[in-house]
């Protein structure tokens, strides 16, 4: 079969750097994936005939363009000296460092000594040249990226059920559902798009948000399950036991496409309703009234979002939402499906092409048939790819820690804010003898820490793909340049290759678009396949191309105007073709709260406006207005009475790590004796508690233990 590289090829693209001109770009924010027009010198606007937001947008897709000009954005590679004082490098002499500097601690410590952090923030030929240089080209053997922090559970549920890592859907299954649960979403804040198409439905009858806040989305459910946190697991083992007694399973697609459903049944069965009712809060009759929406809906679909990822057992609640969708025939058949919503505009990419914890290309590491076909495509020695794969995010920080790891290279990602227990993350960091950050701004909470930073172009300033959470492939364009020295991540790391003395391993890797199709070549065959995408041309429509998409598949010439979903043959892709239904015991939570710290504290997003953190939208003046500027405190009105508290007065929340002062929102959305911080604030992961899924390594954002005082005249400001 002749791969991809050997056909001919666009020219490179038609770009263009100063002039007037209007373009599609995919958004580069949320894994949504809204087409937008962007110009040079103007602002960015939704494409009506983008198939994913056919016209709209939310507020950071319009103000997208702005906040490249921050007065913070890095123009100029910068070292740190001993004494903390910044000095401007020349490239030259920033690459030079980044390539002594680690080459010297890799030579005293072995190729353990160095890792790397990355991002599904990039375009995917940028994940995947950093993945590939890094370790087939400089040697490394730990990487990760901060997907970890977000889709891992998903991930790893998907594996073990399905054999691939492929969430099953399309956009269209929002709009197809008679019965659709959102589970752990808060999906009018966070994917406000997608929001927008479940309210456009015609065939919605009962909306169901499983959520222990009443979000803005659960405000306007039919139905609002205000489980207790962290009790998903036996709340959906209850429904499936009631589904079970009842006999509303579907046998026929059990008999047919599952494995492991006899023990899965004798599983649930030890869930009584009154103990499930006892540890979620929600009553026997109201646990057999949403197995009862499950039996009667026609076409009865489950979205999943940070709510279950980010847990101590994310990915068995993730299995157990997959269960019900197998055991009653809700997959692969439209508005269907048990399905994870990504969190980046590249979460996808990073999945499948990061190099991580998966070999490129939804590959493993661990099968030499893979790495002998990664190596002949990328025309590599076998030797230089690893064996195994990549150390999870924390247990590379451990590893610092244990002074294993000496050196870490940060891309695309602020862990000095969004890592969980920031005194830790502190900590590893001061034990590092070198820090590289490559960040398109030069204030970021990480850059501030480094040694060494170098100057990224963002979105908008760059060229390449991503893939959106219904795994659709879109380009992201170059209509701006970037300021001063900044250039794109693609070009930093092809001046380190070639330092490094490894540019004869990238020298297919000249641009995006020349690697492109050197990506989809090496897909051939795996679930995710994307040969049949030829040149960046194909995804210049509005449209965009979902995988598979191979060469072969008669597909190939009609990406389709009609989104398509996975499973509708009941093939999946373990060897027997079946799916496997898993489950597990429930796990207590892994910080139980006390008399001391009475609270228990949820995190996550606090509105459409703000991005992470804020690192870009903070730079935004539009933005800035739809949102609180500094840290605040959503506490129940009756756990506000009890402590004597008032809104708007500052209070210290304090868990056993650190403190925080925040102002306070008085608030009935949250739960009694729960209390609830946006993310987007550095003082956030102060609190939160280090706990991981065992099984997907996903840190825990959700559930730690604090307390809740005023602020006293004699603990400062
Ligand atoms: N505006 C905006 N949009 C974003 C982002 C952003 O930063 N800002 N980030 C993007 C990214 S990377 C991601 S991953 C997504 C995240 O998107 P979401 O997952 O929707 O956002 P979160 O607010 O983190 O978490 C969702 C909900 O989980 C609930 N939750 C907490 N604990 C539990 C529990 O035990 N069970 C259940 N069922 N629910 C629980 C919280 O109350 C919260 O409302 O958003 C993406 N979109
Ligand atoms: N408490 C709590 N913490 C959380 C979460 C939570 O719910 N609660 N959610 C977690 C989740 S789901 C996620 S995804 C993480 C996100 O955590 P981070 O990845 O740390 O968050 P961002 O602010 O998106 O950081 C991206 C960084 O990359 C930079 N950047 C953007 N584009 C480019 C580029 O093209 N090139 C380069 N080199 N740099 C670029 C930005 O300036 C920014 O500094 O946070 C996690 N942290
Ligand atoms: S919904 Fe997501 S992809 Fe669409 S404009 Fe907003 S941030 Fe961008
Ligand atoms: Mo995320």
């Amino acid at each position: 079969m002749t791969t991809l590289r050997q056909r001919t090829f666009q020219p490179a693209s038609r770009a263009c750097t100063g002039r007037q001109t209007t373009i599609h770009s995919v958004c580069g924010y949320c894994a949504t994936g809204c087409l937008l027009t962007v110009q040079g010198a103007g602002d960015a606007a939704p494409v009506p005939e983008g198939i994913v937001n056919t016209g709209a947008a939310c507020p950071k897709g319009w103000e997208a363009l702005t906040v490249l000009e921050a007065a913070d954005r890095g123009t100029h590679p910068l070292r740190r000296d001993e004494r903390g004082r910044w000095h401007v490098l020349s490239w030259a002499e920033a690459i030079h460092e980044f390539c002594k500097r680690l080459q010297s601690i890799g030579q005293r410590f072995g190729p353990a000594s160095v890792a790397f952090l990355g991002s599904g923030q990039l375009p995917t030929e940028e994940i995947a040249f950093l993945g590939s240089l890094a370790k087939f080209g400089m040697g490394i053997l730990h990487g990760d990226s901060n997907t970890r922090q977000c889709m891992a559970s998903a991930v790893t549920a998907y594996e073990q059920a399905f054999g691939f890592d492929a969430p099953p859907y399309c956009y269209d299954d929002l709009e197809l559902s008679d019965v659709l649960f959102l589970v752990g979403s808060n999906l009018s804040i966070a994917h406000p798009i997608l929001w927008s198409r479940i309210r456009k439905s015609r065939h919605l009858r009962r909306l169901i948000v499983v959520d222990p806040r009443r979000t803005e989305t659960a405000m306007v459910a039919d139905e609002h399950v205000a489980l207790v946190p962290k009790s998903d697991l036996e709340l959906f083992y209850g429904i499936a036991r009631v589904l079970l007694e009842r006999d509303w399973i579907d046998r026929g697609f059990i008999d047919a496409h599952t494995r492991d459903f006899d023990a899965f049944a004798r599983h649930v069965r030890t869930f009584s309703l009154e103990q499930v009712a006892a540890r979620t809060g929600i009553s026997p009759a109201r646990i057999e009234r949403l197995a009862e929406w499950i039996h009667t809906g026609e076409r009865v679909s489950f979205w999943w979002t940070m709510g279950v990822n980010q847990s101590h057992q994310g990915v068995r609640t993730a299995q157990a939402i997959i269960n019900l969708a197998l055991m009653t025939g809700n997959i692969g058949r439209p508005g269907t499906g048990p399905n994870s919503i990504t969190g980046q505009c590249n979460a996808m990419g990073s999945r499948l092409f990061s190099n991580t914890t998966s070999l490129l290309g939804g590959h493993k590491f661990t099968d030499h048939q893979h790495r002998e076909k990664v190596a002949r495509h990328l025309e590599i020695p076998l030797e230089s790819i690893p064996t195994q794969p990549s150390w999870p995010y924390h247990r590379i920080l451990e590893g610092i820690v244990r002074g294993e790891i000496k050196a870490l290279w940060i891309v695309g990602t602020n862990p000095a804010h969004s890592w969980i227990h920031q005194g830790f993350f502190r900590d590893v960091v001061d034990r590092l003898e070198f820090l590289v950050v490559q960040d398109m701004y030069s204030t970021t909470e990480t850059a501030r820490l480094a040694h060494l930073y170098l100057p990224a172009a963002g979105w908008g300033e760059k060229e390449g793909t991503v893939i959106n959470s219904e795994r659709r492939v879109g380009r992201v364009r170059r209509v701006r340049k970037p300021p001063g020295e900044a250039v794109a991540d693609f070009t930093v790391f092809r001046r380190i290759a070639e330092a490094w003395g490894c540019g004869r391993h990238f020298k297919h890797w000249t641009s995006p678009d020349a690697v492109f199709p050197l990506l989809a070549s090496l897909t051939e065959e795996r679930p995710c396949d994307l040969t049949g995408i030829q040149s960046y041309d194909q995804l210049e429509t509005a449209v965009g191309i979902q995988w598979p998409f191979p060469a072969s598949a008669a597909v190939r010439d009609h990406p389709s105007t009609t989104g398509r979903r996975l499973f509708e043959d009941g093939r999946f892709y373990h060897a027997d073709g079946r799916a496997r239904f898993v489950f597990d015991a429930p796990r207590e939570p892994l910080e139980i709260r006390t008399e001391r710290f009475p609270y228990r504290l949820l995190t996550g997003r606090g509105s459409a406006a703000q991005w992470h953190t804020q690192t870009r939208t903070a730079k935004s003046s539009v933005l800035r207005q739809m949102a609180p500027t500094s840290v605040y405190v959503e506490v129940h009105p009756e756990d506000a009475c009890r402590e004597a508290l008032r809104p708007g007065q500052t209070v210290i929340v304090e868990s056993a790590r650190g403190r925080l002062h925040a102002s306070l929102a008085v608030t009935p959305t949250v739960p009694r004796g729960s209390l609830f911080i946006p993310m987007h604030y550095p003082e956030t992961n102060r609190l939160t508690h280090a706990a991981f899924d065992p099984e997907s390594h996903q840190p825990s954002y959700k559930d730690c233990a604090v307390r809740l005082r005023p602020l006293e005249p004699w603990d400062g400001v």
